[in-house]
């Protein structure tokens, strides 16, 4: 079980882990035109070390651009360049790129296809804080114990000194928050807080930014989550596992967009002694269901059953992609859970 860090002062950090950061620096101060990669269905921290980077590489001159799987949504969008980023499904890798950056990605798939087919001068930053990237760039800054890329990012231009503004105070603030729900979940350190210090010395407004992100619900985004609580329903010998599902047809029963879906099953661990939580949802594009997990301190993690089924993530939240029928996902779920449960019992509790 992975424990909070004990404290550790933002400007002193691993030196291995410094010297990446400065290498990281460097190679995006090198270059002049950058093209920063989002993965699919991209999340309030992969938004904010995204729009961050994008208002820094704009700072120092640099021709850069944004391109991702999906619509950011509404809610994100009073960060600044979120009208500049651009849905392509399949970029073409241009020789005069000097800089591929992907941020928040555990694994290239999560980025782009053809990647490998670039152009050889063209290097490939990884930033992120997934335990299971793959280092799949030229360059990987990759820190697990961070509560999110953008803690690492924000660390990389700490440590380069490069002059962190409001507005690039303000991407960060959502992204940290984002990925640590407001500071309440495990992932959050003492170098969290010290990072939020810095950013709310630097001008970020909480309150703002918490009423751009969450009091800015739609309705339809609401509608589709109720029709997820109707469904719940707990299983286990203490009723500690709790699972829901969406389909195509809800989706378009209340109008409701696939990013509608974040936090929801955040909302399931709200749940008095759920300990476990799954959200299912029938994925329209890729014709396969979205496993989601969530797991708190004490039990078998999320990304253990994640694993188990072909996917991967963060220990106590993760997700993996089925290839089945919802109906038979959520039996085949349900066994995984309970056969990594029962695992788990024997041998860590
Ligand atoms: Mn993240």
């Amino acid at each position: 079980m992975k424990k909070p860090k004990a404290a550790e002062p933002g400007s002193v950090i691993n030196s291995e882990l410094r010297k990446q950061m400065l290498e990281t620096a460097r190679a995006l101060e090198d270059a002049s035109s950058w093209v920063i990669f989002s993965h699919i269905k991209l999340d309030g921290d992969a938004i904010g070390s995204s729009t961050a980077l994008f208002e820094a590489g704009l700072n120092q001159g640099k021709r850069v651009r944004w391109m991702g799987f999906d619509p950011v949504p509404p809610n994100y969008s009073f960060l600044p360049h979120v009208d500049k980023h651009i849905i392509r499904k399949k970029y073409k890798f241009d020789s005069e790129d000097d800089l591929y950056i992907f941020l928040d990605s555990a694994n290239e798939s999560r980025g782009v296809e053809g990647l490998k087919e670039r152009s050889p001068r063209t290097a490939v930053v990884n930033i992120d804080h997934h335990e299971d990237n793959t280092l799949f760039g030229t360059l990987n800054c990759v820190d697990a114990e961070a509560s999110s890329t953008s803690e690492v990012l924000w660390r990389i231009m700490t440590a380069a000194n490069w002059p962190i503004t409001q507005t690039i105070a303000e991407c960060f603030y959502t992204g940290v928050t984002a990925d640590t729900g407001w500071f309440a979940f495990t992932n959050t350190t003492s170098t969290t807080h010290l990072m939020a210090a810095d950013l709310l010395a630097k001008g970020v407004d909480p309150p703002r930014i918490y009423s751009c992100v969450r009091n800015n619900r739609s309705i339809e985004g609401l509608r589709l989550w109720g029709l997820a609580f109707l469904r719940i329903f707990r299983w286990g010998e203490s009723g500690q596992f709790a699972m829901t599902w969406l389909t195509r047809r809800d989706f378009a029963a209340v109008n409701a967009v696939a990013s509608e879906t974040e936090m929801l099953i955040n909302q399931i661990m709200t749940i008095q002694d759920v300990s476990f939580a799954v959200l299912l949802t029938d994925d329209e594009e890729t014709g396969q269901v979205r496993a989601s997990f969530r797991s708190k301190e004490g039990i078998v993690t999320a990304a253990t059953v994640a694993r188990s089924l072909g996917g991967g993530g963060h220990s106590r939240a993760a997700g993996a992609q089925l290839a089945f029928p919802l109906a038979d996902a959520i039996q085949i779920v349900r066994e995984t859970v309970e056969k990594a449960y029962a695992e788990w019992a024997v041998t860590d509790r």
